[in-house]
């Protein structure tokens, strides 16, 4: 395995693996990785001098970062942002591509101010054929339609974790040479878990099936589930997410009443299916509790929906929860 290698090298020799490959997507990722991620990490690190002379906010800072960043190498026709009502047009002065991306600029950012991890999540699509300026429908396609799918995480450590359809790999940011390094090969998400995360702050509103899985949660040992469960919750998917890639569990964000007109909190395009793309990847299963997320048909480019992902036999065990 690729073991110590950047992530440059990897995703070029990754490339090689798809002999229809042009080199547009790898060039792409490498612009994604050198300019995205770490334009992200250092406007997470600049916090202090940032919010001193500027009235915008980090996440919409992050966001013209990122569309700075990638807007003018060739490689893309659009980008949808979730600091974006619409969708962002490569402008004119700048080559058009053949992909779109749908990126949360930093998720989590509410975390920011109390120094926990929060993070950026991407998918990547292909524009349609002979489309030269796309719409907000090209981008409105199921989640198994997309191409490639990662996050950064600004934590302890920075990584950057991304699936291209071939498994999950993790890189971690040599701050001394500015590479990101393959740390972690072939992520997998253990089948069972005792650790889940939810905000049960919401416990009142939930569906009854969700209501069922945490109470024998909490009732440990002494309960159904014979065994005791551990909970966390950090307000921050990009966190959640990568803490089950590493030791497993599951994460919910289920479908509640507190605002019936909400499907859910967390956003189709560029949260849900980018996650369930990598969580599926990594053996895991991501799921409403009613549809695998991946093959819904997106109404919206910031459409919510229920999220229930991770380790795949405590997901199945909820989904069966819906289906009685
Ligand atoms: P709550 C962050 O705002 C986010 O979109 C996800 O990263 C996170 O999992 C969730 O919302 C946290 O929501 O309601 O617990 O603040």
């Amino acid at each position: 395995m690729h073991n110590g290698v950047s992530v440059t090298q990897f995703i070029i020799e990754e490339q090689r693996r798809l002999p229809e490959a042009t080199g547009d997507f790898t060039s792409l990722l490498n612009d994604l990785v050198e300019k995205g991620a770490i334009n992200g990490m250092s406007g997470a690190a600049e916090t202090e001098n940032i919010q001193g002379e500027t009235q915008k906010k980090l996440d919409i800072i992050t966001n013209d970062v990122f569309i700075a960043s990638n807007e003018w190498a060739g490689h893309l026709a659009a980008m949808a942002s979730e600091e974006e009502d619409d969708i962002y047009p490569i402008p004119a002065q700048y080559p058009k591509g053949k992909y779109l991306m749908s990126f949360d600029p930093l998720d989590g950012s509410s975390n920011i101010d109390v120094n926990i991890s929060v993070g950026t999540i991407f998918s990547i699509t292909k524009c349609p054929e002979g489309i030269e300026n796309p719409t907000k429908e090209d981008f409105l396609i199921p989640g198994t339609e997309q191409i490639c799918a990662g996050y950064a995480l600004y934590g302890p450590s920075t990584m950057l974790v991304l699936t291209t359809g071939n498994g999950v790999n993790g890189f971690t940011l040599d701050r001394n040479i500015g590479e990101f390094i393959l740390t972690h090969p072939n992520m997998t998400i253990p089948e069972d878990t005792r650790e889940f995360a939810i905000n049960s702050s919401n416990q009142r509103f939930w569906e009854a099936p969700v209501q069922k899985y945490v109470e024998e949660c909490m009732q440990g040992a002494e309960g159904p589930r014979g065994e005791n469960f551990n909970m966390r919750w950090v307000a921050s998917m990009v966190a959640e997410v990568h803490r089950i890639l590493v030791r497993g569990g599951i994460f919910m964000y289920p479908k509640d009443t507190k605002d019936p007109s909400k499907a859910g909190k967390l956003r189709i395009m560029y949260e849900a299916n980018p996650m369930s793309m990598i969580v599926e990847q990594a053996g895991g299963v991501s799921h409403t509790g009613y549809e695998r997320i991946m093959e819904i048909k997106p109404n919206d480019i910031h459409q919510r929906v229920p999220v229930i992902l991770g380790s795949k036999n405590e997901v199945e065990r909820v989904v069966g929860y819906h289906n009685d």
